[in-house]
Order: C-alpha cells, then sequence, then structure tokens
C-alpha cells in the first residue's frame, strides 16, 4: 500500500496517464517515496548525521526513451499540458519540470550518456508539505533514466546527481539528506546518514509495533526552500565553521560546545552552532534509544529538538510550533518540525491509545486559532525507490 492506495493502483494510473498523454505505452514505471525526517535537521550541510525514513506514499514515474533527446514531461497534479525541454533549456520558468530536466542535466554532466525521455508523472507526496516531494521526483526520474539508458548507477550516486540536479539546475543550495533518503531507505528502518562519509546504518522503527503511532501533521503552511530563507541560515552555518577553523560544525564535538560559544563573536552564529552541535547530539542519543528498542523514550528529544529549531535556528514559524505544543498538551510523548521548516509538517510520537486524542486536539487548536485544518497521516517506514511496474 502506499498512501492508502494499493501500489499497482497508482503505477496503472501512471501508465494510463502516460498513454493518455503521448498516445503510445510507456517502457516502464518507477516509483521514490517522500520522506519524513524523524530528527536531525539543518545538520546535513554541516557534515552532521540525520535520521529519516520513508513514507509509504511515493511518486511514480512513467517513462519511455526518445532517441532525440528531448525532454516532454508531464504532471497529472500540474494543469498546464506537456512540458517540452531541449538539452539546453534554462531552468527559469520551466517550473516542477526543472526538477526532471535538472536531473538529465546532472547525468549528462556527470558523462552519462543519456538521450531524451517522454515522463508522466503520478505523486501521492504532497508538495509544499515539507515530505520531500521534490527528491521523490528526482529520484525517480534519475531511476527510470539508469534503466532506460543502462547506465548502471548505484544509490549513492543517484543521491549526489539528483543533489546535483536540485543546488545547480533548480537552485535550492540542500544537503544530501532527501535524496539519499528517497534513493536508499528501506520498510521498517530509519535511515542513520553519516553525511560527510555517506555511511548509512538501517536502524529498526516500527511504530505500530511498539504501540506507538508517529503522525504527521501537515499544517498547509506551504513552504518554499528557493526563496532565500534556507540558503541564508547555510551560508551563516558556513561563516561559523570558518570562525571556529573547522571543516564543517560537524567537527565542534558537543562536549567543547561551550569553548566554541565562547569564540564565536555574535549571538545570530552562537545560536546557529548550538542547534547544529545539539542537534548531532539529538540523533546520536535517538539511535541509542532505538538499538536499545526503548522508541517511547525518544519522544522528549523530539520537543527539545524543535525547541531548538524555533528557538536558535529560527526555521519553525507560528503554524508548526502550535502543531507541536497542542499535540504535547493533549499527551503526545514529543513532537517537532520536520524539514526545512517555515512551514510544512511536523511528526507526533504518541502511544496508540493516545492518537485520536491528540490528533482531536490538534485539530482543535488549529480551529480555535482561526487556521484551516490541517492534515493528519499516520507514518510507518516504507520502501525506498524501486521499479513499480
Ligand atoms: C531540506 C533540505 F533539502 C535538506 O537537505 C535538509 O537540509 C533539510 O531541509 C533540513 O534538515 O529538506
Amino acid at each position: 500500500m502506499s498512501g492508502g492506495v494499493p501500489e499497482r493502483d497508482t503505477a496503472r494510473a501512471a501508465c494510463d496517464g502516460f498513454r493518455a498523454v503521448f498516445g503510445y505505452g510507456p517502457a516502464g514505471v518507477w516509483a521514490a517515496p517522500g520522506r519524513v525526517n524523524l530528527i536531525g535537521e539543518h545538520t546535513d550541510y554541516n557534515d552532521g548525521f540525520v535520521l529519516p525514513f520513508a513514507l509509504r506514499q511515493s511518486t511514480f514515474v512513467a517513462a519511455a526513451p526518445r532517441a532525440d533527446g528531448l525532454l516532454r514531461a508531464h504532471s497529472a497534479a500540474v494543469p498546464g499540458g506537456v512540458a517540452e525541454l531541449a538539452p539546453d533549456t534554462p531552468a527559469a520558468g520551466t517550473g516542477w519540470a526543472a526538477y526532471p530536466a535538472g536531473v538529465v542535466r546532472a547525468l549528462r554532466a556527470a558523462g552519462h550518456r543519456v538521450g531524451g525521455a517522454d515522463l508522466h508523472v503520478e505523486s501521492e507526496v504532497p508538495a509544499g508539505a515539507g515530505l520531500s516531494s521534490s527528491a521523490a521526483l528526482e529520484v525517480a526520474t534519475a531511476l527510470a533514466l539508469d534503466e532506460l539508458y543502462g547506465l548502471g548507477l548505484s544509490r549513492e550516486e543517484t543521491a549526489l546527481l539528483c543533489r546535483r540536479a536540485e543546488n545547480e539546475h533548480v537552485g535550492v543550495p540542500c544537503g544530501i539528506m532527501d535524496q539519499t533518503a528517497a534513493a536508499c531507505c528501506t520498510a521498517g528502518h530509519v535511515l542513520h546518514l553519516d553525511t560527510r562519509e555517506l555511511t548509512r546504518r538501517h536502524v529498526p522503527f516500527g511504530p505500530a509495533a511498539a504501540g506507538l503511532r508517529l503522525l504527521v501533521v501537515d499544517t498547509r503552511v506551504e513552504h518554499d526552500l528557493a526563496d532565500g530563507s534556507y540558503a541564508k541560515r547555510r551560508a551563516g552555518c558556513e561563516a561559523a565553521a570558518r570562525a571556529l577553523g573547522v571543516r564543517a560544525l560537524r567537527d565542534v564535538p558537543y562536549a567543547s560546545l561551550d569553548d566554541a560559544l565562547g569564540a564565536l563573536p555574535d549571538g545570530a552564529a552562537r545560536r546557529l552552532v548550538r542547534h547544529v552541535v545539539t542537534e548531532n547530539d539529538r540523533v546520536a542519543r535517538t539511535v541509542a534509544l532505538l538499538d536499545a528498542g526503548r522508541p517511547r523514550a525518544v519522544g522528549p528529544l523530539l520537543t527539545a529538538g524543535h525547541a531548538s529549531l524555533r528557538d536558535d535556528f529560527a526555521v519553525s514559524c507560528p503554524e508548526l510550533d502550535l502543531a507541536v505544543a497542542a499535540a504535547n498538551g493533549a499527551g503526545a510523548l514529543g513532537a517537532r518540525m520536520t524539514g526545512g521548516g517555515f512551514g510544512g509538517s511536523a511528526v507526533v510520537l504518541v502511544a496508540e491509545e493516545d492518537a485520536e486524542r491528540v490528533a482531536k486536539g490538534v485539530a482543535a487548536a488549529f480551529a480555535a486559532a482561526g487556521l484551516r485544518r490541517p492534515r493528519v497521516l499516520t507514518a510507518e517506514p516504507g520502501p525506498g525507490a524501486r521499479r513499480a511496474a
């Protein structure tokens, strides 16, 4: 199942959509999931540690090769017909098609012999909800091109090329977390990723089997990582690392945090550093708890992570803060924003028997504040990218 819809249904919809748009059948359908980051936020571009897992909701790309080098892309969710892009079409003005076009471009720039393609996209991952719909689209496209053109890419190469597409073509200076999550996650696990070494460990995490639920609360405040706030945080972290004489903030040990803070000239830099260093520590402590079979005990770390993102890193927003406060007030074990922030979704860890009350508590708090009703879904770690048909 993916998002309550059997996988083969969405794969079939992608095939049918392809045929309706292009007038012939696709060579196959490839899928990649959205992701939730359990903890480890704004650490990936600081060479730090992250702990995402794959959502059951995925983006499906039905694809066929083209000999003329053109990319023709169509999405069931986006009005406006087929986007037709030549290899040198600039990203500006191409909207969502910049993501698959960026993947083609990144593959060619890396020396892969990739021709054109016709693509039709069906996505279950809500866009703008902080669940990484863009990485899902990039990775599903890369998988399709890999197989259509026999490239033999590893999952790690796939993630790196997709990040390159987003950094260089779309213009978002993101880290490697989302693309690695989409490419490499496995069902029933969170992915403990060292974003410098790119070493990965799949840590068992099954909320349902532990009598827990992980709720994803989509605040419906759409976020846009291309608006400059994300890039500003990244630049601030890099400047702080230079001021401290380290390669990246990952190299500031938790035990020397106070010394590092004392060596920094201004409060803004101190707050960025404090978040990144304490967040890396929270990831390590979360992994230790999961390894010890104590997923319930992770709750307070989530809430502490949220406070750090809100107060030090300043990437939360009133709706995310409300979701977290209302969930905790209604008896959740812990909650935090997930993803880049400035909108999007919160994750809430809750005992199974309290899940309904907590979801209702969050909805009531939003209603009382005059906000749109949030969308709430239950997440269990699903599979990473795959061929779906
Ligand atoms: C976004 C980015 F794409 C990731 O690389 C990561 O930095 C995240 O924000 C924050 O942890 O999802």
